[in-house]
């Protein structure tokens, strides 16, 4: 864990986020030097890159490469290694599972620098290459390990989390009841009511959802970044704390029982083939029961191949207080800002 490097990156991000109200931040580089993330870099043909790179930031910020990451699950750092193994060595992995004779390579290649999804892959015969079934073999097994894998308690202490759980004991019932995994045990409210501070500005509450890997990867970036940007921007964050095998929806119980102004919800998406381990950030301004979808947002895709985690964390917090000038958000806010 590095307070300092993630204060570094979280300032330059809402510096750049507040000077740029309006431009679409992914894709461009900004003058304070923070590069976001190309989402459509594809491991196969690209050298890997750090989640968050600060280059030349100004006079005094003169780190060529700052790497954000201190908790490493052995098992995530196992699966990191080895989705670095295999991307390593699938170094010819396109020429491999390639067209063998494209009428056009370049267009070809251009096609493919676009996404991440599995074109142009060829074929043997009527099957697939060995190299793209393997690849998708690791990608799916990857997926289930995601949706039915814990995450370890020891990253939940480390951020100084307490756990509750939901009206879901186990997995198989988490995904045949979603409607369970949107409700709080009654053990879990005591706690809540016990453990939290009553109408906060911000509410954060973090959850395994449908992706263990996610939380396991970017929680602790996203986290730290996000409670650094709202420090900065002088809002207040209650107590966050964690449940596991949640809904997104569980936040409304949450509204209900601590008053929060805002929750934001860091939830695990549901896996798929480009990325097991991609986190949402799901918003509402005073979520209750009742609340409708469409009164709810979010910030998907947040990994390394994604928004880069520190990156998201930082943005959230100016996406909050907007929420706040608002008093609205979702589709109420829109209509709001006119
Ligand atoms: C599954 C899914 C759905 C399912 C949800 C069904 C269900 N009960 O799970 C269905 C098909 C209904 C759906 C609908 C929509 N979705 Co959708 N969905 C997803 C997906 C693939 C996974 C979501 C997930 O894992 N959530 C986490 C789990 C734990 O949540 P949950 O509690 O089980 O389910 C809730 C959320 O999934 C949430 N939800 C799902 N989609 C959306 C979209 C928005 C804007 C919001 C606020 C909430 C939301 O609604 C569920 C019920 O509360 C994501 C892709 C991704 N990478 O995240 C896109 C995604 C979140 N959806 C998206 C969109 C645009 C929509 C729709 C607005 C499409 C439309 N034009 O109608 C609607 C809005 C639905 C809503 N709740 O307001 C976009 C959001 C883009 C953005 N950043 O704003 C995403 C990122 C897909 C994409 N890449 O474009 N979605």
């Amino acid at each position: 864990m590095n307070p300092e490097l993630i204060e570094k990156v979280t300032r330059l991000v809402v510096e750049k986020l507040q000077s740029q109200q309006t431009s679409d931040v992914k894709g461009q580089e900004s003058s304070a030097g923070v590069k976001f993330w190309q989402h459509t870099s594809n491991p196969s043909t690209q050298p890997s890159r750090m989640a968050v790179e600060v280059i030349k930031a100004g006079k005094e910020d003169t780190d060529s490469l700052i790497k954000i990451k201190s908790y490493q699950n052995t098992n995530a750092l196992k699966m990191t290694s080895t989705v670095k193994a295999s991307h390593d060595k699938n170094e010819n992995y396109s020429k491999k599972a390639g067209i063998d004779h494209p009428a056009d390579p370049v267009e070809l290649e251009a096609l493919k620098s676009k996404t991440p999804a599995r074109i142009g892959v060829g074929r043997a015969g009527t099957r697939p290459k060995t190299d793209t079934w393997l690849k998708f073999r690791f990608d799916h097994a990857a997926a289930v390990d995601a949706v039915y894998g814990d995450v370890n308690d020891e990253l939940i202490n480390s951020l100084g989390l307490f756990k509750v759980n939901t009206m879901v004991n186990e997995k198989e019932v988490y995904i045949r009841r979603p409607d369970y995994g949107r409700k709080l045990s009654e053990e879990a409210k005591k706690i809540i009511l016990a453990k939290c501070q009553k109408g906060p500005a911000v509410q954060i509450i973090l959850s395994d959802g449908l992706s263990s890997s996610a939380i396991e990867e970017n929680a602790e970036d996203v986290y730290l970044s996000l409670q650094q940007s709202l420090k900065s921007l002088g809002l207040d964050m209650g107590t966050p704390f964690y449940i596991e095998k949640g809904r997104v929806a569980v936040m409304d119980e949450v509204g209900e029982l601590l008053k929060p102004k805002v929750v934001v919800l860091l939830i695990g998406e549901r896996p798929g083939l480009v990325s097991a381990e991609s986190l949402s950030a799901y918003l509402c301004y005073e979520p209750r029961k009742g609340t409708i979808e469409a009164d709810r947002m979010v910030i998907s895709n947040i990994h390394k191949g994604g928004i880069p985690p520190a990156e998201a964390g930082a943005y959230l917090g100016t996406v909050i207080q907007k929420v706040l000038k608002y008093e609205a958000s979702g589709v109420s806010l829109v209509k709001k800002q006119g």
